[in-house]
């Protein structure tokens, strides 16, 4: 039933099998570069190139997408979909050709042509659609699940505009630029123009009795899909990402075409398609903007009715819905998938009100990466009256049951139902959307065991009493060790794979076999191999430098990496004012004291949202720092510092395997998990952190010994923002070192003072994240990581081997299973070709 007409032969014969030869691939790179780009040898050059060789690329991963898909269909295994408004993917052909396993074949096949394979994987651009940790990890998810052979989606926006790219203007602060990066064509990409849905948005919701509704009028939006292969590592699986993009429905108001006013005949056109114009580019802060609204109500409805098409295939009853289908919200930006979900069932589906319930909390599951108060999604009432009129009387109904259920619980206790109202009072009252979201699901998780155990004991204390604990789990954060080991390290990978003697395919599916190093780490031969890669990649990165910013450093240096999103809470503060306090250390020294200090090259990169003034000026005092510390000739090969503009997934992929120490400082209790510092650790970069997120995990597994911890724990950060406010004291007492290193940013050292006073306030009034009470202990740790570096490189050498070898337990692999075994139900269903 597969060959619905015409000759079954004349079909099978024409399906393209996968070119494994050189020869067949070289053919197909030239028909690209002939057919397709219609460009010529002698006028082609690396960008060309690379597109050809991506189209060729493009055409073996469809190959094994269709395969996928097809068997997918025809055996309907349960599914599961992960539901992000961010895929952070970074760049797709060295990955795919590594997880097709035809890198060689291709490095031939362009060499043959003429180009350099390394060259043309630099020509592609990111594909931003992501701030930072939280779209990143899909992206690690999304590889996991196709290499795991999950059958698993991911369903995003098609945003035209990535997250912006950063410049540094001449007085050091970041500017933003568009990142049009769909202007040069996408190969990664199958727009589906015959996969579309309509999404209404305003208009009118009249109940029609028994919890039901019609919603009509308003403004309807086309979603067409656009589906990005995922391929799974050594493995015929090739999942999807299916990105939406927004379409006007009609083309134009022909009315007001044909009586000559364009503008207005075009208005709503062009108001469709700003829905998915750009990524909003705030990483953990909410602003409630009404199209960033649309944009998550346009992404629900829009996979939400293409699940639907899908399970209807099966033709079974609504109440096997969560049979086959389970879905992840990635953090509360897809909540109004829930009321949407009852919608289609109540209003259009006829389902009743209670059955529909259970199928909506039986297929949902959530995610929390924050417990930080403004990352808290909460969405004013009116607003969600304006834009989802039948999705708001579905949020009153959804909580009108809930606080029935509470009070039947604990009966009279307003102060309960008050806080744990879907609505919280005031004006205007809001949707707290981490309410709706845990009440609709089946399972709440957070993203490190400190973080789990904080949402059990805050914000969903309530919600852990009235559901029980076992709804409230934990899954560690996880990476995935193909892109943040063996693509953007391939030297240590394959050391890895010659020591431990086990295949790629195994051990790179398979992370705990890391564990067979170990014996390796008294091996001084092998010691000298394993050190030599660390500091090749150092030279590498120390070309990046030079060629990018003209700054030179020295690989022998220490190299000390801080690469995140710039947010108070990380604290990039707590780095600068420690490297302040290192540049004064260094300048009050005699030239033969000099001599003995460690050399030191402090990194840093990452963006801050446009409109998050205090991180902005944090930006422009790291550069202004590291240009009067590289200015200074007594600073010398003994201490550098560099901002490294425009922090990238594919930047990282250069910084991370280049580095000795890597910084995860975070005030106790604000990082989730941090995500950055499982990649460093697997690079045999050493952590320099608190005692936060999956810091704590990491020490645990890689033993203490080998983790350079400081500051306060998490129990003692309540009472201490509760002294800063109500008992100040002045830095000046409770950190000398720091009260001096204030005063040289007051000075005017790094450029006018009065621009800096804002941030140098934080810390003298308030101090929210506690830069003062952590200060002289960050130093200690700093002192200690100098000293274990210089004194003992051997000794060194060892913990970053011990450290690798124990990393096992953060692959992405290990989370995608645990949330398919324990969340979602789902089976692995290996493809067979
Ligand atoms: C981030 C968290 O800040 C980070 O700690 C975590 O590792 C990452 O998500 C992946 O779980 N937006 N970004 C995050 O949380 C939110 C909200």
């Amino acid at each position: 039933e597969i060959w619905p007409r015409g000759d079954e032969k004349a079909w099978k014969a024409g399906i393209r099998g996968i070119p494994t030869n050189v020869s067949d691939i070289t053919n197909a790179i030239v028909y690209h570069v002939q057919s397709t780009l219609a460009r010529q040898a002698y006028n082609l050059d690396n960008m060309g190139a690379y597109q050809a060789v991506a189209l060729s690329v493009r055409d073996d991963l469809i190959v094994k997408w269709n395969e996928t898909q097809m068997q997918y269909t025809r055996k309907q295994p349960k599914r599961a979909y992960y539901l992000s408004l961010e895929f952070l993917m970074g760049r797709t052909l060295d990955n795919a050709l590594l997880n097709l396993g035809l890198k060689q074949q291709y490095k031939t096949a362009t060499h043959k042509l003429g180009f350099n394979l390394e060259d043309l994987i630099d020509s592609e651009r990111d594909a931003a659609l992501g701030n930072g940790g939280l779209g990143r990890l899909a992206a690690c998810y999304l590889d996991s699940g196709a290499t795991m052979e999950l059958p698993l989606w991911g369903y995003g926006l098609r945003y035209h505009y990535g997250l912006f790219a950063q410049h540094i203007a001449p007085d050091g602060s970041q500017l933003e630029a568009p990142d049009p990066w769909l202007d040069t064509d996408n190969p990664w990409e199958i727009p589906r123009q015959d996969v579309t849905i309509d999404v209404r948005f305003y208009g009118h919701a009249e109940r029609i009795g028994n919890g039901k509704a019609v919603w009509t009028g308003g403004q309807e939006v086309l979603a067409v899909a656009y589906d990005v292969p995922i391929p799974g590592y050594a493995t015929n699986t090739v999942n999807n990402l299916r990105l939406w993009d927004a379409k006007p429905k009609r083309g134009f108001d022909l009315n007001s075409f044909n009586a000559g006013d364009y503008d207005r005949a075009i208005q709503e056109n062009s108001s469709a398609e700003t829905l998915t114009r750009v990524l909003y580019p705030n990483d953990n802060h909410m602003l409630g903007k009404e199209l960033r609204l649309k944009q998550q109500a346009f992404w629900c409805a829009a996979s939400l009715s293409d699940i639907i098409r899908r399970f209807k295939q099966v033709e079974k009853p609504w109440a096997e819905f969560p049979e086959y289908v389970s879905i992840q919200l990635n953090d509360t930006h897809p909540t109004i998938a829930i009321p949407e979900l009852m919608r289609i069932l109540v209003d259009e589906e006829d389902v009743p009100w209670a059955d529909a319930w259970d199928i909506t909390t039986k297929t949902f599951f959530y995610t929390n990466h924050t417990v930080l108060p403004e990352a808290l999604e909460k969405w004013a009432v009116p607003l969600i009256e304006h834009v989802l009129p039948r999705h708001l009387q579905i949020i009153y109904d959804i909580n009108a049951a809930f606080l029935q259920a509470v009070e039947r619980k604990w009966p009279n206790d307003r102060d309960r139902l008050t806080r744990m109202s879907l609505i919280q009072e005031g004006e205007p009252k809001q949707v707290r959307m981490a309410y709706l979201a845990t009440v609709g699901s089946t399972k709440v998780n957070g993203v490190a065991e400190l973080h789990s155990h904080l949402l059990r004991e805050t914000i969903l204390r309530d919600f852990v009493d009235f559901f029980g604990k076992s709804k409230f789990v934990n899954v560690t954060n996880g990476v995935t060790p193909r892109r943040w080991l063996d693509q953007c390290n391939p030297g240590l990978s394959n050391l890895i794979t010659d020591t431990i003697k086990k295949p790629k395919a195994v051990w790179l599916k398979d992370l705990t076999l890391l564990k067979g190093l170990e014996p390796f780490t008294e091996d001084p031969v092998f010691r000298k191999k394993w050190a030599l890669i660390k500091h090749t990649n150092k030279k590498h990165l120390a070309d990046y430098i030079k060629t990018h910013l003209g700054i030179t450093v020295n690989p022998t240096s220490l190299f000390d990496i801080m690469i995140k999103r710039i947010h108070e809470y990380k604290r990039q503060s707590l780095n600068l004012l420690g490297v302040i306090h290192r540049y004064l250390a260094i300048k009050a020294m005699t030239p033969a004291e000099r001599k003995k200090v460690n050399p030191r090259v402090v990194i840093f990169g990452g963006k801050a949202a446009p409109g998050y003034f205090m991180a902005k000026l944090i930006i422009r005092l790291i550069v202004n720092i590291a240009r009067t510390i590289d200015a200074d000739p007594d600073m010398k090969d003994i201490l550098t510092v560099v901002f490294v503009p425009d922090y990238s997934v594919s930047l990282a992929e250069i910084l991370i395997p280049a580095s000795d120490i890597s910084q995860h400082i975070s005030t106790a209790g604000t990082e989730a998990s941090g995500t950055s510092n499982m990649k460093f650790c697997l690079n045999g970069g050493l952590l320099l952190g608190t005692v936060d997120g999956a810091n704590i995990e990491i020490a645990e597994e890689v033993d203490s010994n080998n983790v350079f911890f400081f500051g306060h724990l998490t129990d003692a950060v309540e009472d201490l923002r509760h002294q800063h406010k109500y008992h100040p004291i002045a830095v000046e007492e409770r950190s000398p070192a720091l009260a001096a290193v204030l005063k040289e940013i007051e000075g005017g050292r790094f450029g006018d003072a009065g621009v800096y006073q804002p941030f140098v306030d934080t810390i003298r009034t308030g101090d929210y994240y506690l830069v003062t009470d952590d200060f002289d202990s960050y130093v200690e740790a700093n002192k200690m990581v100098d000293e274990a570096y210089v004194k003992d490189p051997e000794e060194w050498t060892k913990k970053t081997i011990l450290t690798v070898s124990r990393m096992g337990k953060f692959s992405s692999d290990r989370a995608i299973m645990t949330y398919a075994e324990e969340f979602w139900n789902i089976e692995q269903f290996p493809i067979k070709i």
